[in-house]
């Protein structure tokens, strides 16, 4: 048998590369080309979830709003009798996907069935859908698709493959069907799961991407099952990475996850504009215009897509605290679209401590968040010769720079001179800088000016294999006392610093907890201290995560020059055992 499979490999091989068949990833990349040029999509949860909103048999139910029929234990005899109530009549596609343009985002992904199983489309796989069980009868995919259509956006579908409450064989009800023994996955799976994604894919004409969640039990052949059926019946269509066993055409950050560990694949991240993503009356719980602004612009100085979500009444209406926001962001795109449309992460491997950095074709974006107080702005690092530097806002007016090349140091700086007193956007001021080539900038870490040294965890050495780098560029689960971490970075301006550490708690999570013996060093010396709370830090890119400050002492460095600093815990025991979530190391220059 093997003396036949060689060479029947090796004329498969052939006939493909004579048929110029192209290579998966050829075919993965050019799917992804339009995505990459987005950036920036709208999210909608939209479903039946709408009509109670939150409350339930006259009582709050805790949690996000699509989630209600899970949290309730609603049955599905009770639940079902929403459909009959769903009318929403004041739903106007145009007007939604205009919210959308307006706001400058390219594409909508749109719930066509979520975790509570009911098809928001016209399926005749089940009579579960929005078409038969409704008052409205109308299929709002379809007048969706003809609006995005019309209006140049692109129409992609959220499909909950795993968790349907309604069906005794998907995942997640065990109040009506508690028996795991009767429940069979892949009947669901090859029942309602296969023929709805066939029908999204050939009832709407060109679909952006299928957005899947929650993979959970999803087996390699499943995942695989979805993401060729995606591929063939629509070869543009992408897949994302919820789909399951690394069969996305791109990864998907966790909920609201702002930062991503940089060096991994193409990513996107989705994003609430309050806590809950299905309509909730009383979350007001909104995030402000600034924190979206930075969080868009961070999120694509990584390399990622920002997906940001609104989820419209059971009128069929956006929240109008939501669309103020959207043409908040919509106003600063208008003026600084350049640094995010067809952008990519910057050529630094941190964030600085005046904002974050894109780049485009021949150009780096600055985003200056902190706006500098002297009017001066330096850029370390960058050897290629900067043409031009402008304000997004006001283009034309060249800004004045300086560049320097320190020969014994081999220091590079850029200044921008005089630049305009007050921020003229505060919440994040855009500076194109024109290149001369190819960025080619120093990526190893260096103090910046102003005197500040970070030293974030997603850089440094980690000897150890328990504990890990987490997508979201914290080193998480570092409870082993035998594991430590260091940094080389550099200091061009010598003296006593401030050490901080920098750790994380989880908003919905464990919370924080101290109370860990922690040994630095750095230049021959060394600060040991227990962990305490010494102050949270404000974190307006990334409200659910808020930051611990944790105060371990001063340190000085005599001359400039190339240093060590090394993390090892004495004892990381905590009276529960949390361990270390670590962010960063800062030195600061005492006063
Ligand atoms: O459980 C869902 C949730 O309801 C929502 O749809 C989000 C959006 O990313 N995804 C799941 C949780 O990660």
């Amino acid at each position: 048998m093997t003396q036949f499979r060689k060479p029947a490999l090796i004329i498969a091989l052939a006939a493909a590369l004579c048929s110029g068949a192209p290579s998966p990833d050829a075919e993965r990349e050019r799917r992804l080309q339009w995505w990459r040029d987005a950036r920036f999509g709208m999210f909608i949860h939209w479903g039946l979830y709408a009509l109670p909103a939150g409350q339930w048999n006259g009582k709050d139910v805790p949690g996000i709003g699509e989630w209600i029929m899970n949290r309730a234990k609603i049955p599905v005899a009770e639940y079902e009798k929403l459909a009959a109530k769903f009318n929403p009549v004041r739903f106007d596609a145009d007007r939604w996907v205009s919210v959308a343009k307006n706001a400058g985002m390219k594409y909508i992904v749109i719930t066509a069935k979520h975790h509570d199983g009911f098809a928001m489309f016209n399926s005749k796989a089940s009579k579960y859908n929005i078409v038969d069980a409704t008052p409205f009868h109308r299929d709002p995919m379809k007048e969706l698709a003809a609006a995005c259509q019309r209006q140049g956006i692109r129409l992609c579908f959220y499909y909950s493959q795993t968790q349907d409450w309604h069906e005794p064989d998907g995942v997640g009800n065990t109040w009506d069907f508690p028996d795991e023994g009767k429940r069979d996955f892949n009947r669901y799976f090859q029942n309602k799961v296969i023929p709805q994604v066939r029908e999204l894919l050939m009832q709407y004409g060109p679909i952006g991407l299928i957005w899947f969640d929650t993979p959970r039990n999803m087996t390699k052949e499943q995942s695989t099952e979805l993401a060729n059926l995606v591929h063939t019946l629509q070869p543009e269509c992408l897949v994302n990475g919820r789909v399951g066993n690394g069969m996305g055409d791109y990864d998907s950050a966790g909920d609201n996850q702002i930062s991503f560990a940089k060096g991994a694949r193409e990513w996107e991240t989705p994003v609430t504009l309050n806590d809950t993503w299905g309509f909730k009356r009383d979350d007001n719980h909104w995030k402000s215009p600034e924190v979206l602004i930075r969080q868009l612009a961070t999120t694509v100085s990584q390399g990622g897509n920002y997906l940001l979500n609104v989820g419209p009444t059971a009128e069929g209406v956006i929240p109008y605290q939501s669309v103020y926001r959207l043409e908040e962001v919509g106003k600063w795109m208008k003026v600084n679209g350049e640094s995010i449309y067809g952008t990519k992460a910057g050529p630094y491997p941190y964030d600085f401590p005046w904002g974050v950095m894109t780049s485009g074709p021949g150009k780096l974006f600055l985003h200056v968040f902190n706006w500098p107080k002297e009017g001066t702005l330096i850029l370390y690092g960058l050897k290629t010769k900067a043409g031009r530097a402008e304000l997004l806002s006001n283009r034309g007016w060249a800004l004045q720079m300086k560049p320097q090349h320190t020969k014994n140091s081999d220091q590079y700086s850029l200044t921008l001179l005089k630049l305009p007193e007050p921020a003229p956007d505060p919440v994040d001021t855009v500076i194109a800088l024109s290149l001369a080539g190819k960025p080619d900038v120093i990526t190893e870490l260096q103090q910046q000016p102003g005197g500040k040294v970070t030293l974030p965890a997603f850089l440094a050495n980690l000897h150890g294999t328990k504990a890990n780098l987490d997508t979201r560029g914290v080193i998480e689960h570092w409870t082993d006392k035998a594991e430590w971490a260091d940094w080389k970075f550099q200091v061009w301006q010598p003296g006593t610093f401030d050490v901080t550490l920098i750790t994380s708690e989880q908003k919905y999570g464990n919370g924080w907890e101290g109370g860990q013996h922690i040994a630095i060093e750095l230049a021959g010396k060394k600060l040991d201290v227990v962990m305490k709370n010494d102050g949270k830090l404000d974190n307006p890119q990334n409200p659910y995560w808020p930051y611990v400050i944790s105060k371990i002492g001063k340190a000085t460095v005599d001359k400039a020059g190339e240093y060590s600093l090394s993390l090892k815990p004495e004892s990381i025991e905590s009276p529960k055992g949390y361990g270390l979530t670590l962010v960063s190391v800062e030195m600061t220059p005492a006063r």
